[in-house]
């Protein structure tokens, strides 16, 4: 399909979720969500934007965006889940505290896989997030990210590469993003006796 065929996105398209995409927001995006990024409250929106914009500007990959809480509603999360558009192939969620989201997901859902987002927050720090993403018992597995923000990026490379699976041009685009990572070294190295001659200075 060509980018004029693609169908721009209508409100009406998804219930109670938002359509994100390297075009736009909303009514501005295009394409079909590859990716459903999910999280409890839109207080974790911050730390899931890491995601979205590492889908949406990395590797061009269009994502539905959308609030879930199994805490404050949660028929409406089966009801969500149950109803995701065919397009989704991978679900990222995340969740704090004590944070079922990802788990509920991965047994709603037995045809999708789930990568587990452990937001950092309250008295334990993202610790009993983790734990009860990453201690699923047997049947309904999460992938588990790190907690936080490296966390949200790395779980929107995770899904990129289930969508590669399918797509070779998300493989093209993973392999650009591991070369930028290797310039990165590269860069660093370029400048290291500028930088180790300025601390020798100091100690001098
Ligand atoms: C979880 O409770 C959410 O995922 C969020 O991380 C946490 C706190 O939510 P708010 O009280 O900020 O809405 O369900």
């Amino acid at each position: 399909m060509s980018d004029a065929e693609i169908p721009l996105h209508t409100p009406d398209m998804y219930t109670h979720g938002v359509l994100v995409s390297p075009e736009g927001v909303g009514e501005a995006a295009r394409g079909e969500p590859k990716v459903l990024v999910t999280m409890g409250s839109d207080s974790d929106l911050p730390l899931m934007m890491k995601a979205v914009d590492t889908l949406r500007y990395e590797f061009g990959i269009p994502c539905l965006v959308q609030i879930n809480s199994v805490h404050r509603d949660l028929r409406t999360v089966v009801e969500h889940i149950d109803h995701l558009p065919a397009s989704v192939q991978v679900v990222i969620a995340c969740a704090g505290g004590a944070a079922h989201l990802p788990g509920n997901i991965a047994d709603l859902r037995a045809d999708l896989p789930v990568i587990g987002v452990p937001r950092d927050l309250g008295a334990l720090n993202g610790i009993d997030a983790l734990l009860s993403m990453v201690q699923m018992p047997e049947g309904a597995p999460v992938a588990v990210m790190a907690i936080g923000n490296a966390g949200a990026i790395n779980a929107a490379i995770h899904a990129a590469k289930e969508v590669a699976i399918g797509d070779p041009t998300i493989k093209v685009r993973l392999q650009a993003y591991a070369a930028k990572r290797k310039a990165r070294v590269a860069t660093q190295n370029a400048s290291l006796t500028q930088k180790l001659e300025g601390y020798a200075k100091n100690i001098e």
